[in-house]
């Protein structure tokens, strides 16, 4: 369904209060959302009601347009000097399961990188855990090296979690460090590490890493180079929506500052092997519900990510009638933060073809896009090798 008819459709309940009505005429005169309307939202606004907004707003940005790229993730190490309870890689999960820690050397990533030469890939994404012996020098050397060897692959790495650690070891401002770091040849900032910017709740979560004050300065500084980067929000865990909408609201304030965000991608809290096993994770409704929130709330981020891995990939075609535009990518993959944290995809990887396909199933128009949004390639009517001989099923093109 449309989002004209969607909305219609909702719109047409007698039962719909003069606050929702009002919420509604916000959203399709394009006017703000105020943080109370956000609470409302989070706290009145059904499935129906939300989807049908959010849906417009995506259809009004991007229609059909549906975008993904082709990346491969690299994860120096699964060992981290902090100890975020709803992480696996904690420092006391790990020290409970030696056995499955790694930690790359420099010739290792080296390799990694190498093992993609040849293959049409326009990323690499590289986060992970935060060790002392992965320092400012050594990220440095890194990424200098991989410029050199592929000058064309687009660096997206690091998040204010280890550049604020790593800077303050190496005794360089934030403002110097980001300087080297853009040099070196790092192009764009993931948008990991933000979590929760509520203090009360980051001080019981994520207690000892960088705060929320000092993550979103480092973004600053970084917009303020001319580069770009992306946030998220972890999730469905002790936070109250207060939070989510709190969350929302300092990033909207900065974009309003700088511009710099690209994509905002909500991160569903997973609770296998971390210390928050005991908190139930949010149902499948409560994500459509939390990606629509986001696309409304958040009027000045061009996209809205959900990261097929961690969410599986049905609920990701789902999300794309739920103000989602972006499916992140291919992402050959060695990470396993998500799948030991209790992810629906144990072995993350879908060629271009699988994506394509899970992208018009749903009657959408899949467009490949470089990591700044630049189009690579419209496949709205690509027809695949192995698809040649097929046919008779949903969207895809009758050839
Ligand atoms: O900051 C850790 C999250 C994040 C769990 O920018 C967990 O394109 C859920 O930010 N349950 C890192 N989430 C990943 C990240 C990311 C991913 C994909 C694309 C991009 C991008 C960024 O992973 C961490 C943390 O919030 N995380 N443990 C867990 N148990
Ligand atoms: Fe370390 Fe990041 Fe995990 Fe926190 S979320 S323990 S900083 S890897």
């Amino acid at each position: 369904m449309r989002s004209a008819d969607s909305i219609d459709v909702v719109l047409a309940d007698p039962a719909l209060s003069t606050r929702h009505r009002e919420v509604a005429g916000k959203v399709l005169n394009s006017e703000r959302l105020s943080f109370d309307d956000g609470v409302f939202l989070f706290k009145e606004g059904s499935l129906a009601y939300v989807g049908a907004l959010a849906n417009a707003m995506r259809e009004r940005k991007h229609g059909d347009n549906t975008y993904f790229n082709r990346n491969f993730h690299l994860e120096p190490t699964n060992l981290c000097v902090y100890d975020c309870k709803f992480c696996s890689y904690s420092r006391l999960i790990k020290q409970r399961n030696d056995a499955d820690a790694w930690s790359f050397s420099m010739e290792d990533m080296k390799n990694i990188v190498r093992k993609y030469d040849g293959q049409p890939v326009t990323e690499v994404h590289i986060v992970g855990g935060v060790l002392p012996q992965y320092d400012l020098p050594f990220y440095l050397e890194f990424f200098g090296w991989i410029k050199a060897h592929r000058p064309e692959l687009h660096i997206k790495a690091l998040t204010p979690v280890e550049y604020h650690y790593i800077f303050k070891k190496a005794k360089v401002s934030y403002e110097d460090g980001m300087r080297m770091i853009r040099d070196a040849g790092v192009d764009s900032m993931p948008g990991g590490g933000a979590e929760i910017f509520d203090p009360v709740i980051r001080e019981q979560i994520a207690a000892d890493k960088c705060d929320a004050e000092q993550w979103l300065r480092i973004h600053e500084i970084w917009h303020e180079l001319g580069m770009r980067s992306n946030a998220t929000i972890l999730y469905g865990h002790i936070e109250s929506f207060e939070h989510r909408v709190d969350h929302l609201e300092r990033l909207r304030q900065l974009q309003d500052k700088t511009g710099g965000f690209q994509t905002f991608i909500p991160l569903k809290f997973r609770n296998k092997e971390n210390q928050m096993s005991h908190v139930e994770e949010c149902s499948t409704i409560e994500d459509l519900r939390n990606y629509a929130i986001s696309r409304i709330y958040l009027d000045n981020f061009d996209h809205l990510k959900t990261y097929w891995p961690m969410i599986g990939r049905t609920t990701a075609q789902l999300a794309l009638s739920f103000g989602v535009d972006d499916l992140d990518g291919t992402i050959d993959d060695t990470t396993k933060i998500y799948s030991m944290a209790g992810s629906e995809e144990q072995n993350p990887a879908l060629s271009t073809r699988e994506l394509v396909d899970m992208i018009r199933r749903v009657g959408r128009k899949p467009i490949e896009r470089d990591t700044l949004y630049n189009v690579l390639q419209d496949y709205s009517d690509v027809v695949f090798e192995e698809d040649k001989e097929f046919r008779g099923y949903f969207e895809l093109p009758v050839i």
